[in-house]
């Protein structure tokens, strides 16, 4: 678990920063009970690996199995609630003068847990797109069985409206990320395996700049590390709520305190 000197001394930093960029993965939904790409995958899915599915290839070679895959996903994260990682994250969006979500995730979990400056990477799964033409659409919910359904104008197979291990994330919202990860006086890395490119490279373009970089994680393995890295590790549905509390006060989990 995280030393309360090192919490103490970025809640002190986070309290006093006017631009805060924070970066999150699927670690920050595993409370939420989604599972995460480094979980084994469960079930049906047990035999696949996530980067064997989300790709154009895999869709082209069987548009079914990977709709499939994604309608089941889909309905994971529809029957989710965001967590206490998530709701602290809005809430220190409200504290903070300048605050930029960049999310890796797919899950619509932080919008609906209250933020509102977020960069989807990747996409989301809340949104159906045509593979051909620039229909966009919410997914089709329930529509797991047989293959993806036609795009409604040109009747070319609908995908689900993320980035694919291979395709271009979009640009506006990368330019935005990295000009948060430039300009911010502190960035938080959270439940993220910082493997995928180019998201794995925003932590460090703000360390090289030597802003505190704040890595929340499970675990501090595999990370990058550095002069003004400092993990606090433990399930970021703790750790972020503490961090929140102790830079503002409070129990860190607005819907907590509004529990009775
Ligand atoms: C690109 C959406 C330019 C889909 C995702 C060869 C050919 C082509 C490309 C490449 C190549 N080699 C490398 C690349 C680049 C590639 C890449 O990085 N590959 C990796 C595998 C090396 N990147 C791309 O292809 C990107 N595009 O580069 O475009 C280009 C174009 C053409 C040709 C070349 C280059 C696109 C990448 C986006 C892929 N789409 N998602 C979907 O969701 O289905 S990525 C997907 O995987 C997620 O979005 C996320 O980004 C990633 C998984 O990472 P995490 O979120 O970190 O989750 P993970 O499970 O890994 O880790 C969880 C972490 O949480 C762990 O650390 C764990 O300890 C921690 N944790 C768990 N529980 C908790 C916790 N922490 C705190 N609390 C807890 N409770
Ligand atoms: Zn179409």
């Amino acid at each position: 678990m995280m030393s309360t000197q090192s919490l103490t001394d970025i809640a002190g930093r986070l309290r006093a920063a006017r631009r805060v960029a924070v970066l999150t993965g699927a670690g920050v939904s595993a409370e939420s009970g989604i599972p995460t790409f480094r979980d084994a995958m469960t079930g049906l899915w047990a035999k696949y690996r996530p980067e064997e599915l989300a790709t154009p290839e895999a869709f082209r070679r069987n548009p079914a199995l990977v709709w499939q895959w994604y309608a089941w996903r889909h309905g994971l994260v529809s029957a989710a609630e965001p967590n206490a990682a998530h709701r602290a994250l809005a809430e220190m969006e409200r504290r903070v003068p300048d605050f930029t979500l960049i999310t890796q995730n797919v899950d619509g979990l932080h919008r609906r847990a209250g933020s509102q400056s977020i960069l989807e990477l990747h996409g989301s799964l809340e949104r159906a797109c045509c593979s051909r033409c620039d229909v966009r659409q919410p997914f089709p919910a329930g529509s797991g069985e047989g293959g993806p359904p036609p795009c409604p104008a040109c009747g070319a197979p609908l995908r689900p409206d993320v980035v694919w291990f291979g395709e271009s994330l979009p640009a506006a919202a990368l330019e935005a990320a990295l000009d948060a990860a430039q300009g911010c006086d502190i960035f938080l890395s959270d439940g993220t395996s910082n493997l995928v490119q180019p998201a794995a490279s925003l932590p460090w373009a703000a360390a090289r700049r030597g802003v505190p970089v704040v890595v929340v994680n499970l675990t501090a393995e595999g990370q990058g590390g550095g002069p003004n890295v400092t993990y606090l590790t433990g399930p970021a549905g703790q750790v972020l709520p503490a961090l929140v509390q102790a830079a503002w006060g409070g129990d860190g989990d607005p819907l907590a305190s509004r529990e009775v």
